[in-house]
């Protein structure tokens, strides 16, 4: 797989640890001269001479003068994550003696490397395809246990292997179709004309499951937004504070002391949660600044994911709580409803509240009861095994291009219908791998690939 981006006979070099100083720093060497050129600088044994997948202490040398004690991890193509001779160059993670390294090695006339070039190089010699390429970004990015184990799964070719199969099954289908085209001038009706439905259908399938997995993908990248909703006083930064075990936002007895939102991320199993405090709703104030608060508490509201509107128990009535109920659902949003401040009451009074499934007592205050408003908001958000080993589509090329596929397999399911001739359907099915294949980079433009792989970090 030529390309005009790749140059087959350069090497290069990037610093593959985060920059600063670290216990050790990695240098990645690779490419034609990646070995020659490190065995060059080193003191050890003669590098050159040594097999692939080894490991290599001594000394790295800048001139005559010892410059630091190193461990080189010698790759020999095509074993190795690049495909290409690859050297690391394990370091002392002093930041000077990282640059010291880098000058020493660019002065041998190897340059450094692009964004993401390693992992490129990776996918133009066939290690990996671009999903598994590009979900290599992802697992690096990765900040949960699901956006990492998504990531992994598709790193390690799951969804890839999902993509393989929807080929096989369009090739199956295609060979069906000429085989209708050779018996086309004999006047029988084709046999499997069952076939062919029941493939497309089974195609139809795959790709909208794949589509439909990536609203859990979104979640999964971008994270829930739970905007925390209520009248002043409510105790609503209170809450915030009790969720994240912090304090993080300014609680006091004085109503409207919240008066711009406030946003902080939390973690329930493995999923990234997004909590926006807001400042207390209250339509009748005469104070601008809260007045423009409460705008902004709405705007909030409407755009979350999920709104968990705040009552104080003491004011709770089973009519004020169907108003508010009314209100929500007039505005067309995924709520929950929490009674807060729930030790303020006697025992007696607590067993007559009003129960609804929506609805969650608890005190922010004494942190009792928000184990069950965390179960309440994960599953009101994210629906569907996450600990299952299904693909989860997360990225948006990859959506786009299934798209396109469902969009196709859709022509090809009406032409089928239709009765349109063969070559016809011929195209449609082209049409089709095409846009497979612009998923997992056998159809891949050379501006496509600079773009993902500029995404990268330096040295991955
Ligand atoms: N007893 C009790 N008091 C609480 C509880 N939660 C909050 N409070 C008190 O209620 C008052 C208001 O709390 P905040 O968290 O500031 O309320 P808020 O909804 O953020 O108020 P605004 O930002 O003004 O809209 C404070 O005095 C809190 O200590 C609770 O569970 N029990
Ligand atoms: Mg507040």
């Amino acid at each position: 797989m030529q390309s005009a981006l790749y140059e087959w006979n350069d090497t290069m070099v990037a610093l593959a640890t985060a920059p600063g100083m670290g216990a050790i720093a990695v240098i990645r060497v690779s490419g034609k001269q990646a070995i020659a050129v490190v065995d060059e600088l080193f003191s050890g044994k003669k590098l050159s001479e040594q097999p692939g997948r080894t490991l290599h202490i001594g000394m790295l040398m800048d001139g005559d003068m010892p410059l630091d004690e190193v461990v080189i991890s010698l790759f020999r193509t095509p074993a190795s994550y690049t495909g290409e001779d690859l050297v690391e160059i394990s370091c002392h993670g002093s930041p000077y003696i990282q640059q010291q390294i880098l000058r020493l090695i660019q002065s041998k006339g190897v340059r450094m490397a692009k964004p993401g070039e390693f992992t490129q190089r990776a996918f133009l010699n066939g290690k990996m395809d671009l999903a598994q390429a590009e979900a290599v970004a992802d697992l690096i990015a990765s900040n949960t246990e699901s956006s990492r184990k998504a990531a992994l799964h598709t790193m390690k070719g799951g969804f890839s292997k999902e993509l393989r199969e929807l080929r096989e099954q369009l090739i199956q289908f295609s060979a069906l179709i000429e085989l209708e085209l050779d018996f086309s001038q004999e006047d029988v009706t084709f046999a499997d004309r069952t076939r062919l439905n029941q493939l497309i259908q089974q195609l139809q399938q795959t790709t909208t499951r794949l589509l439909d997995s990536f609203r859990l993908g979104n979640v999964i990248r971008q994270g829930v937004s739970i905007a925390i909703i209520g009248k002043p006083n409510a105790g609503k930064s209170t809450l915030l504070n009790a969720l994240l075990n912090e304090s993080r936002a300014l609680v006091s007895e004085v109503a409207g002391t919240t008066r711009d939102t406030v946003e902080e991320v939390m973690n329930i199993k493995g999923i990234l949660f997004r909590l926006i405090d807001t400042a207390g709703i209250r339509l009748d104030t005469y104070d601008a600044i809260e007045q423009m608060g409460v705008v902004k508490s709405l705007e909030k509201m409407r755009s979350a994911n999920l709104v968990v509107y705040l009552i104080d128990v003491q004011t709770l009535t089973t009519q004020s709580l169907q108003q508010v109920e009314a209100e929500l659902q007039a505005e067309k949003v995924k709520y929950l409803l929490v009674g807060n401040k729930i030790d303020r009451l006697t025992p007696s009074q607590q067993a007559a509240l009003p129960t609804s499934e929506q609805l969650i007592y608890l005190s922010a205050r004494d942190k009792t009861g928000l184990d069950a408003l965390q179960e309440a908001i994960y599953s009101r958000t994210v629906e569907g095994d996450l600990l299952g080993e299904a693909t989860i589509v997360t990225n948006e090329r990859h959506v786009a291009a299934l798209r396109q596929l469902q969009h196709a397999l859709q022509e090809v399911a009406q032409g089928l219908e239709t009765g349109i001739p063969g070559d016809l359907l011929a195209l449609d099915i082209r049409s089709c791998l095409y846009h497979l294949g612009s998923i997992t980079g056998t159809i891949a433009h050379d501006e496509q690939l600079e773009y993902i792989f500029s995404k990268f970090c330096i040295g991955k």
